[in-house]
């Protein structure tokens, strides 16, 4: 019997994973925040994944943290500025070598979490795979993409990648996740404030290119004052490429913000901030454009950490 799946959080992630293990016969158990979504899962009868326009519902069990199993294997699927706290709750529960898969987008949560489970393997993912909810309990896969794990302090890749072959969930294991991950930070902040402060696609951001250019100089800075020199590599015209490769797109940020959700500024461009200041690296353009969107939120009501 292959070692059970417990996935934390019954969000458009959670839930694209989930299901795909599950149709494959994976072992998959889903931790919802508390009773009350507990009963509305189980009245639901499952969860609903929409891909080409056909939904399929799998009734993958449920449980909230207070359940007494043990995890070997935990894929934390929540908000960055969620996953400490709701690791924490699961902590007692982790058994010895437990493994956490953590898709958390930005910096900052993996090595808070990490931080907090030293008994357990924290394995960080970064995915270009898009899916949002259209309903309770329900996700509509948008995007194909790719998803790349990797553990910083220790190149050996686990022996569950079958199951994610065995889900069709595409892959790859990385012995560089740390460039990949600074590398996605670097192209979000790039493009996602600029997105959310012009209130346009992304594509819109072909009209703003002299300030793209610039945040990018910056971000190059800094990610090599942080030895991430392959990260920063080309980062201008990596940034261009995606601009327009995503033209018609609506970034993340852009859509956390329209959907008035809190966003997870705190792990992409206030992380950045945070690293700069740490390295008395004067980045006034980041720095100014992450005061113009902290006042951009607050004028909505929305938090700004
Ligand atoms: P989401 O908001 O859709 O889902 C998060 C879920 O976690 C919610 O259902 C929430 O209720 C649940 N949750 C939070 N705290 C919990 C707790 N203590 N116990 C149980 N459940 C809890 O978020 P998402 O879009 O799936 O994003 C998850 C992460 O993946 C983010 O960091 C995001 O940036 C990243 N990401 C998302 C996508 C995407 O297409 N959605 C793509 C790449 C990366
Ligand atoms: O990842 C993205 C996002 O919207 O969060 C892209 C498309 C790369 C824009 O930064």
């Amino acid at each position: 019997m292959s070692t059970t799946w417990h996935v934390l959080g019954a969000g458009s992630l959670g839930t694209l994973w989930a299901t795909r293990l599950a149709r494959a016969g994976v072992p998959v158990r889903l931790i919802v925040r508390d009773e009350q979504r507990l009963q509305a899962y189980r009245a639901a009868g499952g969860l609903t994944l929409v891909e080409h326009g056909e939904a399929k519902t799998y009734d993958i069990p449920g449980e909230t943290a207070d359940s007494s199993e043990p995890i070997n294997r935990l894929l934390v699927a929540c908000k960055a500025y969620d996953a400490v706290q709701a690791v924490a709750r699961l902590a007692p529960r982790l058994a010895p070598g437990a493994e956490l898969i953590l898709l958390q987008n930005g910096l900052g949560s993996q090595d808070a979490v990490a931080a907090q489970v030293s008994q357990a393997r924290c394995i960080s993912a970064s995915s270009t795979e898009g899916a949002f909810r259209d309903g309770d309990w329900r996700v509509v896969f948008a995007g194909h993409g790719y998803t790349w794990l990797g553990d910083a302090g220790h190149p050996v890749a686990p022996i569950w990648l079958e199951d994610l072959a065995a889900a069709g969930i595409p892959h790859e294991w990385s012995t560089d996740i740390l460039t990949r991950l600074w590398r996605k930070l670097a192209l979000n902040c790039a493009i996602n404030p600029l997105t959310v402060l012009h209130d346009c696609r992304n594509g819109g951001l072909q009209q703003h290119h002299c300030e793209v250019a610039t945040l990018c100089a910056e971000l190059t800075e800094l990610l090599e004052r942080c030895g991430q020199p392959a990260a920063a590599e080309d980062l201008q015209q990596e940034v261009e490429r995606v601009i327009q490769a995503t033209a018609a797109n609506y970034s993340s940020m852009y859509q956390d913000v329209a959907n008035q959700r809190r966003t997870e500024i705190s792990y992409l461009l206030g992380y950045v901030c945070k690293v700069a200041a740490r390295h008395q690296l004067n980045l006034p353009h980041l720095n100014q454009l992450k005061a113009r969107l902290t006042a951009h939120l607050h004028s909505l009501g929305l938090p700004s950490d």
